[in-house]
């Protein structure tokens, strides 16, 4: 089939009419899609914040992509002025300008001052990440192959989380997302600075949850600090973020804020070693650590 210019312009328009609803309808979607504290089908921006850190991690990643936005297409802008206005045949006698001081400073002045404006909020975001704040909570968090070991160690409590199996998983009224499901979770409680505390047994592993905006390597004979104050409650996944061995994808993190009522009662069943504390199910494996 034949097909005039005017018909291939207009299929042309056509196509590129409705890529760009399909994207503008995937950018609106985006947080239709999203769910607090976990991964969701066809995400592509960051998992919602659930604590300060994170919320300025978003931010400063936001400011970042406008910025390299408006930079690409200026430079795009000037290439194609370059090709349209400057080819042999448009300007067939070229200009011997060799030097123009204004645009010789501002061509250094600008992207000093662009990256100084990357500097300062990036600076600002570092200090706050590493910075721990005096600590409400302490637990400790401790890689082995290929599961975790959570210790509070002021209130002498310590259990290891384990994934759930898939056959658990399918038991359980609202599953949790496929291989994110573990069978006790690190709780904490809400408005409240935690400090992690991470290191390894065996090899390197990382302890990271994205809606936090936390990922500290958990290196064996070292102790790597950090924090977070969880402003949302929900259950929050994280995975181990270092390829410590076969079954590193198997070793999730879930944490679960709760108000502070619920976080007490927690700690004494936990204490108590009873079968149904909300991290449900606990089975008697935490036990108080001597
Ligand atoms: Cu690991």
């Amino acid at each position: 089939m034949k097909m005039s210019k005017g018909q291939i312009g207009r299929r042309v328009l056509a196509s590129v009419a409705g890529l760009m609803a399909s994207g503008l309808t995937l950018a609106a979607g985006g947080t239709a899609f999203a769910e607090l504290g976990q991964p969701a089908p066809w995400e592509y921006k960051l998992q919602e914040a659930a604590t300060p850190v994170m919320e300025n991690i978003t931010w400063f990643h936001n400011f970042l992509f406008g910025l390299i936005t408006i930079i690409t297409l200026f430079v795009l802008g000037l290439l194609v002025a370059v090709v349209v206005k400057f080819n042999a045949k448009a300007n067939p006698i070229p200009s011997k300008t060799t030097h123009n001081t204004l645009i010789e400073v501002a061509w250094t002045l600008i992207p000093v001052l662009i990256l100084v404006s990357i500097a300062v909020p990036s600076f600002r975001l570092l200090f706050e990440e590493l910075d721990v704040p005096k600590a409400d909570v302490t637990i400790k968090a401790t890689g082995n192959q290929w599961n975790w070991t959570y210790s509070y160690p002021d209130d002498k409590i310590e259990y290891t989380s384990i994934i759930l199996s898939e056959e658990d998983r399918a038991k359980l009224a609202s599953p949790p997302p496929r291989l994110l499901g573990v069978d006790h979770s690190l709780v904490v409680p809400i408005n409240k600075v935690v400090r992690v505390q991470t290191t390894g047994a065996d090899v390197i592993h990382s302890f990271a949850v994205p809606a936090f905006g936390i990922k500290i390597d958990s290196i064996p004979g070292r102790l790597n600090e950090t924090w977070f104050k969880a402003t949302k409650l929900g259950v929050f996944y994280g995975q181990c973020s270092e390829l410590c061995g076969k079954d590193h994808a198997f070793m999730p993190i879930v944490v679960k804020v709760v108000n502070d009522q619920d976080y007490d009662d927690w700690k004494k069943c936990v204490l108590a070693s009873k079968d149904d504390c909300i991290d449900q199910p606990p089975g008697g494996k935490a036990k108080q650590s001597s």
